[in-house]
């Protein structure tokens, strides 16, 4: 049995029920084939992707809060630290009611990958809980984000672990978990990043995921001689990713026409209104639905199907295996011809094989999206020089970063006679400096 096989079994056998877990290692060990092969008995020496798919540490801990009714909750708060061979721990935190440790070392992986592909020096990470903030009074946020920091402050650190937001944590959360941080520890420094303005954030930080998945789709688009002007886009999710990917893909010519959220979507032929999705989701914690009653000519769909309209570009930007293989034969039937992923994993290895086999360009997470850890980073930097550069600094080094990511992408995927196998690409390009520095490093 090949060596990639040998510790997939492996990661199967001792990390039972964590789907995901297994789904992420697997995509990453068939693209690593090639490369592994080229050297088996040095990296099996090193017993390098054993190490690899091992978490450095998982911190696992019970959150008590009390709701507005004087109720005690217990929810479960999580820090997967998977990999710090390249740079301090950086990941986002997930609250959302699906999270487990199987979900958190999926992104905890993934991450490994996405960080190192941005050039900058952070190593991998994730953590969350199960805390559902849909529904819940400012103050029961601030009451669990407090009890959630309390535990997790003694793990994380400017130099150490520097979490951020993902699904259900933007810049509320972050502002109630720093407020914190700082109480306990007594330091006001760079632990989290996607800060608000006033202290400590980086302007372009909330655009930047959104932002950065559009530039290397524009990349993609140049590289096979084609625009993003006038083309026809679906976007799925409504949150951060998405309504950036909106804002910016609008701005370079192409017309949105569907979003979602998680009770069903939306369709305007005549181009999403932004505002008026920003308006409902920013500032109202509202459901998309309310999009159909306020534009005329919407039109609101309950339960899952966004692919189904025709679309050239589709951009996943909600959550893991949103999109399958259905989806994805129903996305070729209509001609679709570019896929990025927004959302971390949103498409199935079968989709994806699919999507891949019928000539569409396919763009996964771990690259197209890591404009927001990238900015992340630059947050880091600008702490750490206790300055802040403009928008348009950010901005053109966000650019310059997505154009990089696609250059090594590409590059890979060619060295390895897989041209346009940006899936390949990503993994290897993102494997190469992480086994260096883990090798010089010597057995951690
Ligand atoms: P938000 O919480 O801002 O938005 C999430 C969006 O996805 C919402 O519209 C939500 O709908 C929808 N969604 C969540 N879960 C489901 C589900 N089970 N089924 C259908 N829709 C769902 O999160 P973000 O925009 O920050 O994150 C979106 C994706 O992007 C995630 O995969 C995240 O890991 C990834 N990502 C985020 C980055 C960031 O900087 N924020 C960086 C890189 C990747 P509803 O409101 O109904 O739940
Ligand atoms: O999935 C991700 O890359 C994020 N949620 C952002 C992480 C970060 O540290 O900015």
């Amino acid at each position: 049995m090949s060596y990639t096989d040998e510790v997939y079994e492996r990661v199967v056998a001792q990390n039972p029920g964590e789907p995901e877990f297994h789904q992420a290692v697997r995509e990453v060990l068939d693209s690593l084939k090639v490369v592994i092969d080229r050297n088996e008995e040095e990296y099996r020496s090193l017993s390098i992707l054993e190490r690899l798919v091992e978490p450095e540490r998982i911190i696992s801990f019970r959150v008590p809060w009390v709701d507005d009714n004087g109720n005690i909750q217990v929810n479960k708060g999580y820090r997967v630290q998977f990999n710090s061979a390249i740079g301090p721990y950086k990941g986002g935190l997930r609250f959302h009611p699906t999270v487990n440790q199987g979900i958190l070392k999926f992104l905890g992986f993934e991450q490994i990958f996405k960080n190192s592909l941005t050039g900058l020096p952070i190593g991998g990470g994730k953590g969350g809980s199960n805390f559902d903030p849909k529904g819940k009074s400012d103050r029961e946020v601030m009451a669990f984000c407090q009890s959630f920091m309390t535990e997790l402050c003694k793990y994380i650190g400017a130099d150490q672990d520097v979490p951020a937001g993902d699904i259900g944590v933007g810049g509320r959360e972050i502002g109630f978990l720093y407020g914190q941080y700082k109480r306990i520890k007594g330091l006001y420094e760079g632990v989290l990043t996607g800060k608000g303005l006033t202290w400590g954030g980086s302007l372009i930080r909330t655009q930047a995921t959104g932002y950065g998945v559009v530039y290397i789709l524009d990349e993609i688009a140049k590289a096979h001689n084609d625009t993003l002007e006038g083309k026809t886009v679906i976007v799925t999710g409504s949150g951060n990713v998405a309504i950036y990917a909106v804002e910016k893909v609008t701005q370079l010519g192409a017309k949105v026409v569907a979003m979602c959220d998680s009770n069903g979507y939306v369709y305007d032929p005549d181009g999403i209104k932004l505002d008026i999705v920003k308006d409902i989701k920013e500032v109202k914690r509202g459901r998309i639905k309310e999009y159909a009653d306020r534009v005329e000519g919407a039109v609101y769909t309950e339960g899952k199907g966004i692919w189904t309209i025709p679309c050239d570009i589709y951009l996943p930007c909600a959550t893991q295996n949103e999109l399958d293989l259905d989806g994805a034969k129903t996305l070729v039937a209509n001609g679709c011809k570019y896929v990025a992923e927004g959302a971390n994993m949103p498409t199935t290895l079968e989709g994806t094989a699919y999507l891949q086999e019928n000539g569409v360009c396919f763009m996964p997470g771990k690259a197209a999206n890591a404009g927001g850890v990238a900015t992340s980073a630059l947050e880091m930097t600008q702490n750490s020089m206790r300055l802040s550069w403009s928008a348009e600094e950010v901005d053109a080094k966000l650019h310059d970063i997505m154009v990089n990511i696609f250059k090594k992408v590409d590059d890979a995927a060619k060295r390895y006679d897989m041209p346009d196998n940006y899936v390949v690409g990503a993994n290897i390009a993102g494997f190469e400096k992480v086994v260096e520095a883990m090798k010089a490093q010597g057995i951690v």
